[in-house]
């Protein structure tokens, strides 16, 4: 019963350990809503014999969505959603070309055929809740957790006295 709550269910690759400050922020992410994950750095033009073992053997390991980080010419989202049938979730990675809209283009442009969900410049965050809300799909009790996340983010902006600017009225 333990082992099986340890088995990674979102397979989080990227392309560079550059990448893992942003990155990091999908292991946490998942990582607050109980949802076990891997993160590999494995670069799709550097070493992509290794990347398309990777993807081969990620749902026998129990994997069911990837998330996929790259910058520049980001083109290893597009590989491994080109390599499995899994869900494919993209994280442009900033870079210096106007803030990141390099990877962001790279990724987004996906010719038809092979989808990749695309999330914002550096959004890992909304990676993981995306890939969250996937496999809560057939998940009832992460189905509750993700509730649980959204009520306490809109609870906290509710009850956040500080989000109440000047007045001039009286
Ligand atoms: C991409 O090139 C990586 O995803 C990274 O964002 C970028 C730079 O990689 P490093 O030169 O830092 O290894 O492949």
């Amino acid at each position: 019963m333990a082992a099986e709550t340890q088995v990674a269910r979102v397979g989080i690759v990227c392309g560079s350990r550059s990448d893992f400050p942003i990155m990091e922020k999908a292991v946490e992410m998942l990582g607050r809503l109980e949802v076990p994950c891997e993160l590999r750095a494995i670069s799709a033009h550097r070493a992509p014999d290794l990347l398309l073992r990777f993807v081969a053997g990620a749902e026998e390991r129990g994997i069911r969505v990837f998330i996929a980080g790259a910058g520049g010419a980001a083109h290893l989202p597009g590989v491994v959603a080109a390599k499995t049938i899994l869900p494919v979730i993209g994280v442009p990675i900033p870079t210096q070309v106007n803030g990141g809209l390099d990877s962001l283009l790279s990724i987004v442009q996906m010719p038809k055929g092979i989808p990749v969900a695309t999330v914002a410049i550096g959004g890992a965050e909304n990676a993981a809740l995306l890939a969250a809300e996937i496999l809560a799909l057939s998940d009832p009790a992460l189905r509750v957790r993700l509730q649980a996340f959204r009520d306490a983010q809109t609870r906290a902006i509710e009850e956040d006295e500080s989000n109440t600017g000047l007045r001039n009225t009286k």
